[in-house]
């Protein structure tokens, strides 16, 4: 049993209807409530918000838009879509926005439909390095369809923003190659993004500047890493990662014709019916993120972030970069064990309840389902309550693991502990 009584009641009637279904359902409850989530991208959204996707919103087509929809019935749908459209614009500072992108990547690629025509070349970073698959990686339809051009970090390491991006670089590529668009905002990257250089890069080669906020959304709407608006033009987001909402996507614009080409790029030209369930959720997670206890949480995530980071330094691992600024850290572990790959790690840590995963340090030797590195996250562990002085906890309990090289006695005893603390920092 958990302590949210519809949850409870949730798996009571599928144990009634469908004991197979609620097998699966009270055991992913059991993980997710007796583990240390540190996925960066990951979060534990509050009952009203969990619940809120699990309404009759689902029942319902609603292709259109508020006022105009291709079904009928669709007016409370239209009062829910709105309310979600009003709030995002409030939290964000923005005059327009689509809040039925499904996830982040169709989020993206509406931008590309609504603004690049196929072949178009545009930048953005080495994808390695921190970017995502949907900026440009080969088997997607952003670098099938598109030519993309990648700018760096700095990789010299006397440099003293070392692994931070080469603005100069950036702007040197985006002037020989004239990319229709520049992407910023990525998966991994643990410092503050200047969007007024790229804004200046941008009107250097004529370029639409689009932010990808998707990791800080959280951090952006509570004012806790500075806006892509007013710099950006087109400026997406998903809506589950920091920003604590249902899993979605979100596209945001202050200029009209943008905001109408997007508007037909999501429907009809990538997406059919929305997730109108999906949209009420986000409708009342952006409620909550307007709270003034949201800001005081992601101070805390950033808080914590930089306690963790720290504490693994102290125990020997690089933290690329030399630490963080946001809610993540990419952790060399080649400068605790030179044998120690990021696959072995994740694997080791999760049978210990450390939930993480391997990532590409910059510039990494090793492929990427090896990897040399993992990228660890605050903001699952401060919803849960966790502070600074618990992030010392949670980086001991990793580094037994790892020293270990996940001996199945340490990673017996770090479960227990783990789970002990799990006990004492409840989910929402
Ligand atoms: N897959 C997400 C992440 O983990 O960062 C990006 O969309």
């Amino acid at each position: 049993m958990s302590h949210d009584p519809i949850a409870d009641s949730v798996l009571g009637l599928l144990r009634a209807r469908d004991p197979q279904a609620a097998d699966i359902l009270a055991h992913e409850q059991d993980r997710q409530a007796t583990t240390l989530e540190l996925i960066a991208s990951e979060n534990h959204v509050s009952p009203a918000v969990m619940h809120a996707m699990g309404t009759c919103f689902t029942n319902k087509y609603a292709e259109g838009y508020p006022g105009a929809r291709y079904y009928g019935g669709c007016v409370f749908h239209d009062q829910a879509e709105e309310l979600a459209r009003e709030r995002a614009r409030a939290l964000f500072g923005c005059k327009y926005v689509n809040v039925q992108p499904h996830s982040g990547a169709q989020a993206n690629a509406s931008v590309f439909l609504a603004l690049l025509k196929p072949g178009d070349t545009f930048a953005s970073l080495v994808l390695a390095d921190g970017g995502h698959l949907s900026h440009g990686l080969k088997v997607n339809m952003s670098g099938k369809w598109f030519n993309p051009v990648h700018y760096p970090l700095h990789y010299d390491q006397s440099h003293p923003q070392f692994e931070q991006i080469d603005y100069d670089a950036a702007e040197a590529i985006c002037i020989e190659h004239k990319p229709k668009m520049i992407m910023c905002g990525y998966s991994a990257y643990p410092r503050v993004i200047d969007f007024a250089r790229f804004r200046e890069i941008a009107d250097t080669c004529g370029a639409i500047l689009m932010a990808d906020i998707a990791h800080i959304a959280g951090l952006v709407a509570a004012g806790e890493h500075p806006s892509p608006f007013p710099h950006c033009d087109v400026v997406t987001t998903t809506t589950h990662k920091t920003l604590r909402g249902p899993r979605g996507g979100l596209i945001m614009t202050d200029r009209e014709e943008i905001a109408k080409a997007i508007d037909r790029a999501v429907f009809p030209g990538m997406q059919g019916g929305p997730l109108m369930h999906v949209v009420f959720a986000k409708a009342v997670a952006f409620g909550e993120a307007l709270s003034p206890e949201f800001k005081t949480y992601q101070q805390q995530v950033v808080k914590n972030a930089r306690a963790l980071a720290d504490a693994l330094a102290k125990r020997g691992y690089r933290i690329t970069s030399g630490g963080t600024d946001n809610h993540l850290m990419l952790v060399d572990l080649r400068t605790r064990d030179a044998d120690l790959t990021g696959a072995d790690a994740e694997h080791w840590l999760e049978r210990a309840g450390i939930i993480t995963n391997k990532n590409g340090v910059p510039q990494d030797p090793r492929p990427p389902k090896v990897t040399s590195g993992l990228r660890l996250g605050a903001p699952a562990v401060t919803t849960r309550g966790l502070k600074e002085a618990d992030m010392e906890t949670v980086a001991d309990f990793i580094d037994r693991v790892l020293a270990s090289k996940g001996d199945d006695g340490v990673c017996a005893q770090v479960r227990a502990d783990v789970k002990a603390t799990c006990e004492r920092f409840r989910l929402p």
